[in-house]
């Protein structure tokens, strides 16, 4: 499943090499892409890995998630 994750926070390349390599980390996530012109994060993710587990991830690096739209 495709997900769109608005991210709140990130203002250098220091930020999105950040929340990269920690969604990157996640099991069952793939093809992470962070973009600081948009705010935002666009990966695919399995069906086992949650939103909470996503927002929590980036959380964790100090940012913000406003919200998560997946597409199937
Ligand atoms: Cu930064």
């Amino acid at each position: 499943m495709k997900k769109t994750v608005s991210i709140e926070g990130m203002h250098c390349s220091h930020c999105t090499g950040a929340v990269t390599k920690a969604l990157n980390a996640l099991e069952g996530v793939s093809n992470v892409e962070v973009s600081l012109e948009n705010n935002q994060a666009t990966l695919e993710a399995a069906d086992y890995v949650t939103d909470e587990t996503i927002s929590s991830a980036i959380d964790d690096q100090g940012f913000d998630v406003t919200g998560i739209v997946s597409i199937s």
